[in-house]
């Protein structure tokens, strides 16, 4: 017989299942572990077996990543900070465009605004469309705001490391007591204190998984491959598309381009627009038979 539950937790091949019973442990079918790795937020079921148990089968997915490793989220929560680590809009704009390539919205959490208010920052979120909510683990600012934006959704935490994700975590729910760690000033960002990503309950329906987060090295890795739709996944570029004079403009340096005349006209902002270049001429690097040898579960 199966049964239906949640993955909560992953950690070295071990997967912790929620239902309505309760959690039990388990791991993969051999079958899983080979093709297609369970996530956590992926819907399973499974058998038991005594106290431990077995992944039979991964539900449907809503939307899977790769960086964080999540399945069926409902919104990325992307971390950043004006100090200590300072956030590059471009690692936010990054991930962003990941989201929005799945269909993920995306919320943007402005951390530390006790040393640091951030304001361009935010300002340029808001600007682009985004939510934007101003947080700091250490004085409470923002964390009810956030609070109210996290209900009835399940959503992952992701940024820089030691921006203050499980900070912010724990504010939100104090008996979390998720460790927490340091920035080391010499490398600018903290050391890799979250190692597995985790479901944690806030509340009726409302689930934050807290997640490693990545470091500079990591963002170089590909996970944005098709130059053409990556137009698509800026949702504040959206109403400048289709509106070039040539049907197939890549906005970068064709004459009459509207998204181009909207950055002019300041309507777009220089580093959303920036990011998109970057991107795109990553994205134009990777070859086709690449391609194919890069496939990664996305
Ligand atoms: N002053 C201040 N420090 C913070 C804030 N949030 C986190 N920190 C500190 O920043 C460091 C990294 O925090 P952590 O939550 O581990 O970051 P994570 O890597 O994103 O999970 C820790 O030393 C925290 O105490 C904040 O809002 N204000
Ligand atoms: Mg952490
Ligand atoms: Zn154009």
């Amino acid at each position: 017989m199966t049964e239906v539950g949640r993955i909560v937790r992953s950690l070295s091949g071990f997967y912790q299942v929620a239902y309505p019973g309760g959690e039990v442990t388990c791991r993969a079918r051999g079958i899983l572990r080979r093709d297609r790795p369970p996530l956590t937020g992926d819907m399973v079921s499974f058998s038991r077996q005594g106290r431990q148990g077995t992944v039979e089968a991964i539900l449907p997915r809503r939307n899977e990543f790769v960086r964080p490793a999540v399945a069926n989220i409902d919104a990325l929560v992307v971390f950043a900070a004006n100090v200590n680590p300072v956030t590059e809009p471009y690692l936010i704009d990054r991930v962003a465009a990941i989201a929005g390539s799945r269909g993920v919205p995306v919320i943007l959490c402005v951390n530390k605004t006790d040393l640091d208010p951030a304001e361009k920052l935010c300002a340029i979120y808001r600007h682009a469309g985004f939510p934007v909510v101003r947080t700091s683990a250490a004085t409470g600012e923002g964390v009810e705001a956030l609070r109210e934006l996290l209900r009835g959704k399940l959503t992952a935490f992701t940024g820089n490391s030691g921006v203050g994700k499980s900070s912010v975590l724990n504010a939100l729910c104090p008996s979390l007591a998720l460790p927490t760690g340091e920035v080391s000033e010499k490398l600018g960002r903290g050391r890799h204190t979250t190692r597995h990503v985790e479901l944690y309950r806030l509340g009726e329906d409302t689930y934050v998984a807290d997640t490693p987060g990545f470091s500079a090295f990591d963002t170089e890795r590909m996970e944005l491959t098709d130059k053409e739709g990556l137009q698509y996944t800026f949702p504040d570029f959206a109403p400048y598309l289709g509106r070039c004079q040539f049907r197939d403009c890549t906005h970068r340096s064709e004459p009459g381009c509207c998204l181009r005349a909207a950055l002019e006209a300041g309507a777009v902002e220089p580093t959303r627009y920036e990011s998109y270049l970057r991107l795109y001429a990553q994205a134009d690097q990777i070859k086709p038979w690449e391609l194919e040898k890069r496939e990664e579960p996305l």
